[in-house]
């Protein structure tokens, strides 16, 4: 990657640049969170539009100068309407929690009830965390998964008809069954609720026709770009077009001032992206890729969260171990692995130790990987949990991390 001029004016933050390159280079990313944008993506974000004030809307801006700037949020949302399928997209949101809370601010006030997917089960720190400003200025309710990992739809029914939230939010961080946006509707329309789906970990697999899409079930969908969309950092906010006014000026001027153009033309172009044939190739595997690296992990002798998985993640769950997900997501990281420490349900240790890691298959699907690749990466996982305490073992399992990231090599050209 060129850094020419970095280089020349802050060679401080051009080796971190340069390292960080590197450390992308030689690890196996299974942040389920994370992905590889491509080349173009890059480019978009890296224009000269980060010069550019826009506040307002496409055609209706406090600022001159901004016909090239419409086009490409105009594109934006078009591409994003059209690959799934809702009627108005706002793409300004910096990022995945103000979506929401844009949601939150055009659908309720302050003290209004939220019912949502509690953290520590999977949910999302801006679905109504108590140390969240969704927690701390809305009365939030919160149901679980059961004992197989799965949304009991019934507990959430009973859930809603005890609290009559205004909002029922659905979707999470760290689920890895199909969501029923069927289910959650018809639960939302029991109680006179609105629907949030927070689609940003399966977007991806959503534009690819791959899950089931929240299109005509929630009046609101929001989503990240930069997880399986593979897009860059951010956040959209989607929804029916009677919601549309509020939501835009909810974004701004009730957020948000002025908007990320050169991030929204990088979000213009990875949707362009995911609306390709192979994109749908690329999700298709994502999830082979997950099922592999589960059968793997369980083949090995570990427990995944609700067994297989149905989507790019799985939660090991090292109870039984007797290790902690924070002892072991550094071990995963001493062989060249990376992934993040989270809570299992009925979890005994605290959010900070844990006893689970998160484990999801964009980023290494970005860059080739495969089922056979997948079933090495768990015997490297399940070898590293097992032998952790043994040097010589955990340097033999990054020399067999770097193979892997030779033969499927990232931003080589
Ligand atoms: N922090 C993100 C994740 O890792 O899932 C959610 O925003």
């Amino acid at each position: 990657m060129n850094l020419e001029n970095i280089r020349k004016t802050d060679p401080q933050i051009a080796d971190a640049i340069d390292a960080e390159l590197k450390r992308q280079q030689n690890t196996i990313e299974l942040i389920a969170s994370e992905n590889c944008t491509s080349l173009a993506v890059m480019e978009a974000c890296g224009s000269v539009l980060t010069n550019k004030y826009a506040e307002g809307k496409p055609h209706k801006r406090y600022y001159n100068g901004c016909e090239q700037i419409d086009i490409i949020e105009e594109l934006a949302q078009k591409r994003a309407c059209e690959l799934f399928k809702m009627d108005h997209a706002n793409v300004q949101p910096h990022s995945g929690a103000q979506a929401n809370m844009a949601v939150f601010m055009a659908t309720m006030k302050p003290g209004d009830k939220v019912l949502s997917m509690d953290l520590s089960n999977g949910g999302h720190l801006s679905h109504g965390s108590p140390v969240n400003f969704s927690g701390l200025y809305f009365d939030v309710k919160s149901y679980g998964i059961n004992e197989y990992g799965e949304i009991d739809y019934e507990d959430v029914r009973q859930k809603a008809i005890e609290h009559k939230p205004k909002l029922i939010i659905c979707g999470a961080s760290n689920y890895s069954k199909i969501i029923d946006f069927k289910k959650f509707r018809e639960i939302a329309d029991e109680v006179g609720a609105l629907l949030l789906a927070d689609i940003a970990h399966i977007a991806g697999l959503v534009a690819a026709g791959l899950h089931p899409s929240p299109a005509g079930y929630a009046q609101f969908v929001t989503t990240t770009t930069h997880k399986s969309l593979r897009g860059p950092r951010g956040g959209i906010i989607m929804c029916d077009e009677q919601y549309a006014a509020a939501i835009d000026k909810a974004v701004f001027p009730g957020m948000q001032g002025g908007p990320l153009e050169h991030i929204i033309a990088g979000k213009a172009v990875a949707l362009l992206e995911a609306a390709k044939p192979e994109f749908k190739e690329y999700a298709s595997q994502i999830i082979k890729n997950a099922k592999a690296l589960a059968q793997g992990l369980m083949d090995e002798g570990l427990d995944i969260v609700g067994g297989m998985t149905e989507n790019h993640l799985m939660t090991l769950d090292l109870r039984k171990t007797g290790k902690t997900g924070k002892d072991m997501a550094n071990v995963l990281e001493r062989v060249g692995i990376t992934a993040n420490k989270n809570t299992v349900p009925n979890d005994p240790q605290s959010p900070f130790v844990t006893s689970g890691i998160r484990l999801g298959t964009p980023a290494v699907t970005t860059r080739g990987f495969m089922e056979e690749d997948m079933t090495e990466v768990a015997k490297i996982i399940a070898s590293a949990i097992f032998s952790s305490d043994n040097e010589t073992a955990l340097d033999n399992l990054r020399a067999r991390s770097m193979k892997l990231c030779e033969k499927h090599p990232l931003y080589s050209k």
